[in-house]
């Protein structure tokens, strides 16, 4: 059957398991046929987006390119995958508002931050506890929960399997697999 292109906006903490989950769906999308693609720090922030930094306005301009960026990959038919923090509703919705009904998905990453702290992967929390990184999201900029995610997912309690279990059990539900 015919697959239409959509997006899965990944949105959480540094270190909840954004990037994790992007790329262990999109293995499992991308292993089954379909035509997909990870956007991420990686690709995005060192390259289209290399002159921004992590001001409000900074990751508000960074947000709103990635939003653009997706909606080309929906148009060209594809399962684009989004992991960054994208701290601020107004700067999600506005992504959101590109796209038609149906084609953005909105997956919240939750884990507290005490857990994202614990884990602290690259240490960036403990350099921001010391200053050294300055609007450090969670702990000297802030982070807005999503309102009405389509999908919450909580990295604290489930493995990354049943994860992406439960976000491929809601694309069928929907109808978009
Ligand atoms: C938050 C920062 C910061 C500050 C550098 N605040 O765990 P990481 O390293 O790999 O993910 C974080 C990444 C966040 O970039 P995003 O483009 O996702 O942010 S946003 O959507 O808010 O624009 C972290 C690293 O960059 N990093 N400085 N001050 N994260």
């Amino acid at each position: 059957h015919n697959h239409k292109g959509c997006v899965l906006w990944f949105t959480g903490l540094s270190g909840s398991g954004k990037s994790t989950l992007a790329n262990a769906l999109d293995r499992s999308l991308f292993d089954a046929g379909l035509s997909t693609y990870v956007l991420d720090g990686d690709n995005i922030r060192h390259g289209l987006n290399k002159d921004l930094g992590f001001s409000d306005r900074d990751r508000q301009e960074n947000i709103r390119r990635i939003g653009e960026v997706a909606k080309l990959f929906v148009d060209a038919g594809t399962i684009v995958s989004t992991a960054f923090i994208s701290p601020f509703q107004s700067d999600r919705d506005q992504a959101r508002a590109l796209l038609a009904d149906g084609e953005f998905v909105e997956v919240y990453v939750k884990c507290p931050l005490e857990e994202c702290e614990r884990r602290d992967v690259k240490g960036l929390y403990k350099k921001a506890r010391n200053g050294e990184i300055p609007q450090f999201t969670g702990i000297s900029s802030p982070y807005e929960e999503p309102e009405t995610p389509e999908i919450t997912v909580d990295t604290s309690v489930q493995t990354v399997e049943e994860s992406v279990e439960q976000i491929i059990g809601w694309l069928e539900k929907h109808h978009i697999l």
